[in-house]
């Protein structure tokens, strides 16, 4: 039986949402107005006071935010309070040099956990599960929000956070963990070290995974779901917008769900920044409906993906998203062919491969080389020559007719790619432009 954590938002008509996001969104582009000189000034550019938003149809008026604009407002150009009213900061890693802090008052934390909570329920959680929140715990957001999720619907609650992969294992077994929250990459980790130790999906007492914070194939869910034994749910989020729980997945397994009386959704054009229609594949812009602190209107997350209203058998009638490929600016173009690494994974994974692999770009002699280095499975391991190139052929031809291109295939062996516990770093991009 499937069950809900807030039912009434999560099967209320099309017309009960509507009116939910109408009252909201007007409230919060009048919150924004009054309390963010840096987005009123935006407005006011466009010739736009908050009576011109009148409903939903008019959110295409208001202008857009980006990284760019997080960046020239940091750290306290974009808060939507007074910093008393504040209890609370996240941020991401800041690996690319743009590091977003994101701020919350207790009733944002609420919101967000409610959130969590809902995901959590959607993969089966009740006050019987015991918790596993293996995803990073302190400015990232991952290890707080799932947290915060598990309490709420009442799991016992291991807070893990992310890393020492045997404590992991131990506490799994030892106090029977069913559901486990961690990126898939992570997760495909741990399955990986649980069968060196013996251990098949049946003496494991996982049920369900929560699995997100990085782009992941179908491939890759099919082969956690093997090693672990459980039923693997993709969950989606960001710390612009509060972090993980910005939509989740179901029983169906085939999109996640967007709670969308808190995140309002489009799709646009990357390029033109118009707005497209449902179902096309775009950009995904959010506002933030109820956020106080963090208020951010129409905010450009650079994910590309697209949205469906067809109805789902879970019941919920919260609009879903398809995966993300990627971030647009994850995309690599490769002698100017669009080339999305989850591609590339689909590729290796297809051809019976594990999620081990590294992407090396390079430009030799002004023309960009694209290096796919893959693990070896310890089963197809082997020094016979022939043997390697045969498969590294295979590779090569599978990787042409996904992407149209050529790409040099190197096979390694097992263990030799760095195993991640957070985020993996898929590429390497040595190109100098
Ligand atoms: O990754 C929040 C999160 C934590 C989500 C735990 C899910 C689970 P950031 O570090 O700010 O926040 O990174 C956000 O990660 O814009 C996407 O590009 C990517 N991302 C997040 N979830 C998914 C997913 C957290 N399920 C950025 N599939 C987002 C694909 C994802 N990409």
């Amino acid at each position: 039986m499937e069950r809900y954590y807030q039912e009434e938002i999560e099967r209320a008509s099309r017309d009960e949402m509507l009116a939910i996001q109408n009252e909201k969104l007007l409230k919060q582009v009048r919150h924004v107005w009054d309390a963010v000189p840096y987005y009123r000034k935006k407005m006011e550019e466009k010739g736009l006071t908050p009576d011109d938003i009148k409903s939903v149809d008019d959110l295409g008026k208001l202008p857009t935010l980006s990284k760019a604009d997080l960046r020239e407002a940091y750290p306290y150009g974009l808060l939507g309070c007074d910093l008393k009213k504040c209890v609370r900061i996240q941020s991401t890693s800041g690996t690319t040099g743009k590091r977003v802090v994101a701020f919350y008052t207790l009733e944002d934390i609420d919101l967000w956990e409610e959130c969590c909570a809902r995901a959590i329920t959607a993969a089966g959680g009740t006050e019987e599960d015991v918790c596993q929140v293996s995803y990073g715990y302190g400015l990232f957001t991952g290890g707080p929000g799932l947290n915060g999720g598990s309490h709420k619907v009442g799991c016992l609650t291991i807070p893990t956070s992310s890393g020492n992969t045997d404590r992991q294992i131990m506490f799994i077994n030892d106090l029977g963990a069913t559901i486990l929250c961690c990126t898939p990459s992570y997760a495909a980790y741990l399955g990986e070290r649980m069968k060196e130790m013996g251990l098949g999906p049946d003496d494991i007492p996982l049920k369900a995974g929560i699995f997100g914070a990085e782009a992941w194939s179908e491939e890759m869910r099919h082969d956690i779901e093997q090693t672990l034994g459980i039923k693997a749910f993709d969950i989606y989020g960001l710390t612009e917008l509060s972090g993980p729980g910005v939509s989740f997945e179901c029983s169906e397994q085939s999109g996640m769900h967007i709670n969308e009386d808190h995140f309002l959704p489009e799709i646009i054009d990357p390029d033109t920044g118009e707005v497209l229609p449902e179902g096309s594949e775009g950009e995904l812009v959010f506002t933030a409906l109820d956020k106080e602190a963090f208020p951010l209107i129409r905010y450009r997350t650079r994910d590309i993906c697209s949205l469906s209203r067809e109805k789902c058998s879970c019941g919920r009638t919260l609009v879903k998203m398809k995966k993300p490929k990627g971030r647009s600016d994850d995309m690599l173009i490769i002698r100017g062919v669009n080339v999305f690494p989850s591609q590339i994974e689909t590729v290796l994974l297809n051809h019976g491969y594990a999620a081990n692999y590294q992407i090396i770009v390079d430009r030799v002699n002004n023309t960009d080389t694209l290096d796919v280095q893959v693990e070896m499975t310890p089963e197809m391991f082997t020094d016979n020559l022939g043997e390697i190139e045969k498969r590294q052929k295979d590779l090569v031809d599978g990787l042409k007719s996904m992407l149209g291109l050529k790409a040099k295939v190197t096979l390694v062996a097992p263990k030799s790619i760095t195993r991640s516990e957070g985020k993996a770093v898929r590429v390497i991009d040595k190109r100098k432009i």
